[in-house]
């Protein structure tokens, strides 16, 4: 059996990357994307040009200012990298169908078997990093590799503007990670992390000194991932949405939000990248989920099952809002919206309007339709016109 060759595509600098491009004076600069300086939030990411003072993703904004008191401090502006994160994931689909978003800026492409339609790995890799930036303006990175877990490392070797190989030979590949900290590992959080240090685990080389049963006896089902990944060994297919058993999307607050107003609108803009995804997978869902994180970072979720499997974004994200009020919390770490239940069709209508429902299922296609040729920002739907954000954009599109 031949090897996949899977891409792990990761645009650089993401957030302040989009900032950078849409307002030159700010290119070659210091741009720190995040809270408001002089609050208690932090840093969502740093250009490079930040990046070189010590200022990182995570790192309290006021500490950035202490570090890079000359840098440009920008506010998010979510919608904007949200589409843009839409338009670069239309760009991976004209490489493969089978994609995998993972966050806003990362997906695995699955090229196995594409050497006639686009040459090498490398040359396809060149291909995909040059139509991004031709169509996008914008950087990423390339990791080209047999399984996925090789292919995130290897995005982020070589960063910014970079591709890197890793190897495909087992003896290789062993080599090639046994100097990387542990916490390369994809899923080795600071928990782990820290037991492992206090064992005096820090490469991936001294845990490839461990065997499987002691693994397994300190963390469980944990410790066997970890004995595959430290030899690169990972048989996770590609999850395209077509695979899938739900389409979620969720969004970390900068702070802790304590904004009703805002956890809504949140939600209103994933509800409709969830249901682009739908539409895009030919997908529709009977069960909508809410999900949230209290600021203790303790997970919940409330869902509701309809009879009427659906995947229209007004009402996904109406579902969603439903659920939210029922939810009691002052104050929340992170949102999301999710639809499952996609294979079991009902015939009988929950809505009393069955023509209103077929009415806006045509209209977020013809959405579709428009955008996908056209770009994201040529349309805004009325939460986005309320909220008032998008207008810069849109106007300068027109
Ligand atoms: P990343 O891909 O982790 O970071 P990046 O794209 O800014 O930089 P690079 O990949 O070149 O190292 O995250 C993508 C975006 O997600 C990032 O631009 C901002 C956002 N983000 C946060 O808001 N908070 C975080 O803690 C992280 C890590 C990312
Ligand atoms: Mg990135």
């Amino acid at each position: 059996m031949g090897k996949k060759v899977i891409l792990h595509i990761d645009m650089d600098a993401f957030f302040a990357s989009i900032e950078q491009r849409d307002f030159p004076s700010y290119r070659g600069k210091p741009v720190i994307v995040g809270a408001k300086p002089g609050n208690r939030g932090v840093v969502s990411t740093a250009s490079y040009e930040a990046r070189k003072f010590g200022v990182h993703s995570a790192m309290p904004i006021n500490e950035a200012v202490r570090r890079c008191p000359k840098g440009i401090f920008v506010t998010p502006r979510m919608d904007v990298y949200v589409h843009e994160s839409h338009e670069i994931m239309r760009i991976l689909q004209t490489f493969s169908p089978a994609i995998e978003q993972i966050s806003v800026d990362e997906a695995f492409v699955d090229m196995t078997g594409s050497e006639k339609l686009f040459g090498t790995p490398v040359n396809a890799a060149n291909l995909i990093k040059n139509k991004i930036f031709a169509e996008r303006q914008l950087t990423a990175s390339v990791g080209i590799a047999p399984n996925k877990f090789l292919a995130k490392i290897g995005s982020d070797y070589n960063k910014p503007n970079g591709i890197t190989c890793t190897p495909f030979k087992k003896t290789d590949i062993e080599k090639w990670l046994a100097p990387m900290e542990v916490r390369r590992i994809w899923g080795v959080g600071q928990k782990s992390n820290s037991i492992l240090e206090g064992m005096g685990i820090l490469t991936i080389g001294n845990l490839q000194q461990l065997t499987l049963e002691f693994l397994q006896s300190k963390f469980g089902a944990q410790g066997v991932t970890l004995f595959y990944l430290c030899r690169g060994i990972d048989e996770r297919e590609i999850e395209t949405v077509y695979h899938a058993k739900s389409i979620s999307r969720e969004h970390t607050f900068n702070v802790d939000s304590s904004d009703r107003n805002e956890w809504e609108k949140m939600l209103f803009i994933l509800s409709q990248d969830v249901s682009r995804r739908a539409r895009h997978g030919n997908v529709k869902g009977k069960t909508i989920v809410l999900t949230y994180r209290k600021t203790d970072f303790s997970r919940y979720s409330r869902r509701i099952t309809l009879q009427q499997p659906i995947n229209i974004a007004k009402l996904i994200y109406e579902h969603a809002c439903a659920l939210l009020r029922q939810v009691k919390e002052q104050s929340i770490r992170l949102i999301g919206v999710g639809l499952t239940g996609f294979d079991e069709i009902v015939q009988t209508s929950l809505f009393e309007n069955e023509t209103d429902t077929k009415d806006w299922e045509f209209s977020e296609q013809a959405i579709d339709k428009i955008t996908s040729r056209f770009g994201e920002n040529i349309i805004v739907k009325g939460r986005e016109i309320v909220t008032g954000k998008k207008n810069k954009v849109v106007n300068k599109r027109k």
